[in-house]
C-alpha cells in the first residue's frame, strides 16, 4: 500500500509525464498504438509501470543501475502484450517508489534540447524512413520547441517544421546525412532560447562482418551556428585493421586511431574526406570517402561556386539557351555532385577538371549532378524553366549571317470547311551566298498568340547541313500558358560544320473556330532571342530581323463546300493519313465518274496536282511532294468533298 504522500507524488509524476505526450494513451485503442516509446525524466527512484489494476507491466531494469539522485535518465519501453488491452489494462500508470523526484526551477528554463531518430519499421530496401524528434531534455517535455525548422545540413532542403517529422533520405545520398533543426522557444519566465542542433542518420543498413575490413565514418559539424569549420569525425570502421589514414581533403592527414576526434578546417567549404584502413586481411586496404560540408545549408555557397540545377550557363535564369552548353560539354565526365537533386536550389559541388572558354566550370553543365553531361541533364532545365524575356537585337552588320524564322508566304489560303489547319514556319540560317561558318548549335525562343494558336510543334529538318538528328541534341520547350516556345539544336561531338539553309520547321495548329467569321486573320510571331554558337559555346553574332514574321490567313470560299453538294462519308474515303508514299482515294460504285476530278492543294491554296478520276479506286504516289498539310478535293456530278491530309 502506498502512503497518501506517495500517492500524491505518483500523481505529480504522471502529470509531468503526461506533458511529454508519449504516455497519454488512456483508451484501449490508443494503448495499442502506443506500444513502443520512451520516457524522459529525472528520477530519484525506481520506476515501475503497472496497469490500472496494479499488475506489473514491466520494470525497466536498466534504470536501477543508472539511477542516482538528480541524474537525468532516458529509457525506452515496450509494452509486451497489447492484447491485455482487451482484458484489463486500459491505463498506463507509472509508480514511483520513494524517494521521489524534486523539481527545480532552473531546469525549466534550460535550453537543453536533443534530437532522436528512429528507423521506422515500414522502411523497405529501396526507401528508408526515419522518425526524427527534437525534445527538451530537462523539463519532461513540458516545453516542446515552439518553432522548429528542420533541414538537411548538406543541401539546405527544408524537411519539416513540427517537433516530430518523418524523413526519407534520397537513395542517392552518401550513406550518412546530417539533419539539423533550428529551434526557438519562449519560457514562462520570459526567457528565450534559440539553438541549432544537428544529428547524423546512417541511411544504409551496415552490418559489420568479422572477416571483412571495412572503412566507415560519419561526421557532424561541431557548431552549425558558428560556421567555423570545426568538424567531429567518428570512425565506425570494423574488421582487423592495423593502420588508419585520414585524408581531410585540405592537404592535412592524420593516423589517429581514436574513434572520435575534431578536425578544424582553416577555410570553410566542401571537402572530400577519405579514410583508409591497412591490415593483413584480404579486404584491406579499404577506403571510404564522404563529402564533408564545413558549413551547412545555402551558407556554403559563400565558399563554394554552387550549382543551380538547370542553369548550365550560370546567368541566373534557366531556359532553352542553357541547353546549348549541354552540346559544348556533351559526354564529359567529372565529380558526382554530393546529395544531388534537380530542384532549383543552389548546391555545393566539387569542381571538374574542365572549364568553358568563359571560365565556367563544367560542374554547372552537369545539371542532374550524376557526373556525366548528357541528354538527361535537360530534365533539370525543363523542370526549372523560366520564360524567356525579350532581348534587344544585335545591330545588323553586313558581315553577319542572316537567321530568319519565316512563313512560306505572306498570305495563306484557308478552306473554311476545316476546323483546324497547320501553318508552317521555317528556321533558316544563312544562304548559299553567305553560309555560316563554325556552326555548332543554335537556340531560339519566340512568343505566339495563344488565343489563335492552340499548339505548336517543331521538327528538325533531317536533311539540313547541321547533321543527322540521331547525332544531335534537339529539344523543344513549349509553354502553352505563356504562348512561348523554345527550340535547341546542337551538335554533340565537338565538331563544327559550315553550311546554310532550312534547319527546322514549326507547325502552328490554328483552331479555325477561334477566328470564325473573320475573312482575314493576322498571325504574328515575336522573337525573344536567337543564339548561334561555336563548339566552345562562344556566340557567333547573326542578323535577326527586328520585326518577327507574320502571315495573313485568308478564307477562300471556293474551297468551301455547301452541305447539299457534299459527298457523304460513305461515298468516299482517303487513306492512309498521314501518308508517306501511296495515297488511296476510294469512291463508292454508285458515283458517276464521267466528270469527276481530283485536285490536291497546298496550304497556300496552290494546286499541286490535278487529274481525272477514271476508276473507283485511285492510287497516287505523293512521295515527291514536300512534307506538310494538303487538301484533297474530289469533284463529281453527285457532289464534291474536301479532305485534309498530311504528307509525312
Ligand atoms: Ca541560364
Ligand atoms: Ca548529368
Amino acid at each position: 500500500m502506498f502512503t497518501t504522500l506517495q500517492r500524491l507524488k505518483t500523481f505529480t509524476l504522471l502529470l509531468f509525464l503526461s506533458f511529454f505526450g508519449q504516455l497519454q494513451a488512456q483508451t484501449c485503442e490508443q494503448f495499442g498504438l502506443v506500444s513502443k516509446g520512451f520516457l524522459l525524466g529525472k528520477f530519484d527512484c525506481d520506476v515501475l509501470i503497472v496497469s490500472s489494476d496494479g499488475a506489473e507491466i514491466f520494470q525497466p531494469l536498466v534504470l536501477t543501475d543508472e539511477l542516482t539522485p538528480g541524474k537525468l535518465i532516458r529509457f525506452s519501453y515496450d509494452i509486451l502484450d497489447s492484447t491485455d488491452c482487451a482484458e484489463n489494462v486500459p491505463l498506463i500508470n507509472i509508480t514511483c517508489l520513494e524517494p521521489f523526484f524534486e523539481t527545480n526551477d532552473s531546469i525549466l528554463t534550460t535550453c537543453n534540447f536533443a534530437i532522436e531518430s528512429t528507423l521506422l519499421e515500414d522502411s523497405t530496401q529501396t526507401e528508408t524512413t526515419f522518425q526524427l524528434e527534437v525534445f527538451n531534455q530537462t523539463d519532461f517535455g513540458a516545453y516542446h520547441p515552439q518553432d522548429v525548422q528542420w533541414y538537411v545540413y548538406e543541401t539546405g532542403t527544408v524537411i519539416g517544421s513540427t517537433p516530430i517529422i518523418e524523413f526519407s533520405p534520397s537513395p542517392t545520398s552518401p550513406p550518412s546525412v546530417n539533419i539539423c533543426a533550428d529551434i526557438a522557444i519562449s519560457f514562462p519566465n520570459g526567457d528565450n532560447c534559440e539553438t541549432t542542433l544537428c544529428h547524423t542518420i546512417i541511411t544504409d543498413t551496415i552490418i559489420p562482418q568479422a572477416d571483412v575490413c571495412q572503412a566507415l565514418f560519419i561526421y557532424q559539424p561541431e557548431d552549425q551556428l558558428a560556421d567555423n569549420g570545426t568538424i567531429n569525425f567518428y570512425n565506425l570502421s570494423f574488421g582487423d585493421f592495423t593502420q588508419v589514414l585520414w585524408d581531410f581533403g585540405d592537404g592535412q592527414t592524420d593516423t589517429t586511431t581514436e574513434s572520435s576526434f575534431i578536425h578544424t578546417y582553416n577555410s570553410p567549404g566542401l571537402y572530400e574526406v577519405c579514410l583508409t584502413l591497412e591490415g593483413n586481411q584480404s579486404s584491406c586496404p579499404s577506403t571510404f570517402c564522404l563529402p564533408v560540408f564545413t558549413v551547412g545549408g545555402s551558407d556554403i555557397c559563400t565558399y563554394n561556386d554552387c550549382v543551380l540545377p538547370g542553369d548550365a550557363n550560370k546567368d541566373g535564369t534557366i531556359n532553352i539557351f542553357d541547353a546549348l552548353n549541354l552540346g559544348v560539354a556533351f559526354n564529359t565526365m567529372g565529380e558526382i555532385r554530393p546529395n544531388a537533386v534537380i530542384d532549383p536550389i543552389l548546391q555545393a559541388a566539387f569542381d571538374w577538371d574542365f572549364n568553358t572558354v568563359f571560365d565556367l566550370n563544367f560542374k554547372h553543365i552537369d545539371c542532374d549532378g550524376n557526373g556525366t553531361v548528357n541528354e538527361q541533364d535537360y530534365l533539370a532545365i525543363d523542370q526549372n524553366y523560366h520564360s524567356v524575356t525579350k532581348q534587344s537585337t544585335i545591330e545588323p552588320n553586313d558581315t553577319y549571317v542572316d537567321v530568319v524564322l519565316q512563313f512560306p508566304a505572306e498570305k495563306i489560303i484557308v478552306n473554311p470547311n476545316q476546323t483546324e489547319i497547320s501553318i508552317p514556319a521555317n528556321l533558316v540560317i544563312g544562304n548559299t551566298d553567305k553560309p555560316i561558318k563554325n556552326f555548332y548549335g543554335t537556340a531560339i525562343s519566340f512568343d505566339y498568340d495563344k488565343t489563335l494558336i492552340k499548339a505548336v510543334k517543331s521538327n528538325y529538318n533531317n536533311s539540313s547541313f547541321v547533321g543527322l538528328e540521331e547525332e544531335l541534341f534537339v529539344r523543344e520547350k513549349l509553354i502553352q500558358e505563356d504562348g512561348q516556345i523554345g527550340l535547341v539544336i546542337t551538335r554533340t561531338n565537338q565538331e563544327e560544320v559550315n553550311g546554310s539553309g532550312d534547319i527546322a520547321e514549326f507547325a502552328f495548329i490554328i483552331d479555325l473556330d477561334l477566328i470564325d467569321g473573320r475573312s482575314e486573320t493576322l498571325i504574328e510571331l515575336d522573337i525573344n532571342d536567337i543564339k548561334v554558337v561555336d563548339s566552345n559555346g562562344e556566340e557567333i553574332p547573326v542578323n535577326v530581323p527586328e520585326e518577327g514574321p507574320s502571315v495573313v490567313l485568308i478564307f477562300d470560299e471556293s474551297l468551301s463546300v455547301n452541305t447539299e453538294d457534299q459527298l457523304t462519308e460513305t461515298q468516299f474515303e482517303v487513306y492512309p493519313n498521314p501518308v508517306q508514299e501511296i495515297l488511296i482515294i476510294d469512291l463508292a460504285k454508285t458515283i458517276d465518274l464521267t466528270n469527276s476530278r481530283l485536285q490536291i492543294f497546298n496550304v497556300l491554296g496552290q494546286t499541286v496536282l490535278t487529274q481525272a478520276i477514271d476508276n473507283n479506286q485511285t492510287k497516287l504516289n505523293v512521295s515527291d511532294l514536300k512534307h506538310g498539310v494538303y487538301w484533297v478535293k474530289i469533284s463529281t456530278d453527285q457532289g464534291i468533298a474536301v479532305k485534309e491530309i498530311i504528307i509525312d
